[in-house]
């Protein structure tokens, strides 16, 4: 424990000075561990662990979490020196509320110690893994989900050095886990992807493939581990100095990892789970038998919207989301890529309407106590694209329908990827795929219609049939005339 005397520091000797309201629900540190979650990022602090520690305090289980952090160093000697202590800050207009959270049982540094995380997940007490560790640490092309085995991974699959990458440590512990026969376990991808429980499956029986793995580890991974999708949900920006004053301000005490979110949160959850699970439902998760049309829901309509907001929005020069949607004539514009395009592209959920839940989703866009920056949501285009905006025109399409406000996302990431702004800055491409977009424009022709052409032709990213189709490029090439001619302002108010 850390030393407290005097500390003005979060940790266990300061939960006694907290205001009541502000502390954890349960114990900290007296709930044994069964849950291993990978990626220690300000969701998975905002998201699963709210909704672990509230299940253990309502339904009890030996369900504390060992939280891997893959390469932040800094947060796990933060959470170390707080004794697995931080604080959610819930921001609206109107109020705001913090409270520490108890659910951490332990922190590990994968990338210091990869062979704990392997040895975790073959410890019979650990019996749910959950993910968050963004759309492109599963190393899959994101057009058609197939495996991408480049150097590091292959290195996993093939060599005896400790695991580096997410696959890797998971084809890794699981083979430990079947060689123990340690028990049945799930392993949840909280992740944007479509289908993530399917993709993570996929996932693990293609790297357990590649690995050569034994017949009968490969059977032990059938029988014994689940795979539940989930469509997770709750807008928690990156934490900047900011979150942690009014952390600070609301606890009395520092707490370095503190991460502030808005008070909307939903997660879904397929009840796959042959180890058991935490009481999740006693915290307001939905169990179900499928989550796909939720998740399909929330991709194409919150995060698709995000990403339309986040590129015109940069290109336009607004820091945030919330001044993103206050540009002149932004909302009407995503009002009809959610009414003509996204909610024809697929059928939602029993009771939902597409056009309800696009007015919330705006409405949380807008909250202005959220600082989340346009340029974080720009990030990893190639990886967030297919799910959010290619998979509602290749529906639309299918259908015989216009995809015209969909195309114009293409268009203002193409625009993104070029790299300047509206006001002459330079944007940043923050993509794993960086290199290949770049090149690919380079070698067009310097034109909106070549810039198209290169850019639909990047196949581990467009489905073939969009590639394809003649009114698509059209419609996308129109939009990326006028952004590059006007801007995205006049590009709006023409629309
Ligand atoms: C965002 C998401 O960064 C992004 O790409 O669209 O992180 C979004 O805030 C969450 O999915 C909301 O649940």
């Amino acid at each position: 424990m850390a030393v407290t005397v005097g500390a003005s520091r979060l940790d266990l000797g300061a939960l006694r000075r907290l205001p009541a309201d502000a502390r954890p629900l349960v114990q900290p540190g007296t709930v044994p561990a069964g849950v291993l979650h990978l990626g220690l990022g300000a969701f998975h602090r905002a998201h699963q662990a709210v909704y672990t520690e509230q299940a253990v305090a309502s339904a009890g289980g030996d369900w504390g979490i060992v939280g891997v952090a893959p390469r932040n160093a800094d947060l796990v000697r933060v959470l170390t020196a707080q004794d697995n202590l931080f604080s959610v800050s819930t921001l609206s207009a109107a109020d705001r509320h913090t409270r520490v959270i108890g659910a951490l049982a332990g922190v590990r540094l994968a990338a210091a110690d990869p062979q704990a995380v392997v040895a975790l997940l073959a410890d019979p007490a650990i019996r749910v893994v959950t993910l968050t560790v963004t759309e492109k640490a599963y190393q899959l092309d994101p057009a058609g989900g197939t495996l991408r085995p480049d150097p590091a991974l292959v290195a996993d699959l093939t060599g005896d050095r400790p695991p580096v990458t997410v696959p890797g440590m998971l084809v890794r512990g699981l083979l430990a886990r079947a060689a123990a026969d340690a028990g049945p376990i799930a392993l949840v991808s909280c992740d944007n992807l479509p289908a993530n429980g399917r993709r993570l499956r996929g996932l693990v029986q293609h790297a357990l493939a590649y690995a050569q793995a034994p017949q009968p580890a490969v059977d032990w991974v059938g029988a014994q581990v689940g795979f539940p999708g989930t469509m997770v949900d709750r807008i928690v920006p990156a934490s900047t100095a900011e979150t942690l004053a009014a952390a600070r301000r609301a606890l009395g005490v520092e707490d370095l990892a503190a991460v502030a979110a808005e008070p909307y949160t939903q997660w879904v959850i397929e009840d796959d789970f042959p180890g058991g699970r935490p009481g999740w439902e006693r915290a307001g998760a939905v169990l179900c038998a499928d989550a796909g049309p939720w998740e399909r829901l929330k991709l194409r309509t919150l995060n698709g919207v995000h990403s339309a907001a986040a590129y015109l929005g940069a290109l336009a020069g607004c820091e945030t989301i919330a001044d993103a949607l206050a540009l002149p004539h932004l909302a009407t514009v995503l009002r009809r890529l959610i009414a003509e395009d996204v909610a024809a592209s697929f059928t939602p959920p029993q009771g939902v309407d597409v056009v309800d839940y696009g007015e919330q989703v705006l409405a949380r866009f807008g909250n202005p106590a959220i600082r989340h920056r346009t340029l974080q949501v720009a990030m990893d285009g190639s990886q967030k694209l297919p799910q959010r905006i290619l998979h509602t025109i290749a529906d639309l399409r299918a259908g015989g329908r216009s995809a015209r406000w969909a195309a114009l996302v293409l268009a203002a990431w193409i625009r993104f990827a070029q790299g300047t702004a509206d006001d002459g800055r330079t944007l940043p491409l923050d993509d794993p795929l960086a290199d290949r977009i770049r090149a690919a424009l380079a070698d067009a022709p310097q034109t909106p219609a070549g810039a198209v052409d290169a850019v639909l032709a990047l196949d581990e990213v467009v489905p073939p049939e969009v590639a394809a189709d003649a009114q698509v490029r059209a419609d996308v090439t129109a939009w990326l005339t006028d952004l590059t001619r006007h801007g995205v302002r006049p590009t709006l108010t023409a629309a």
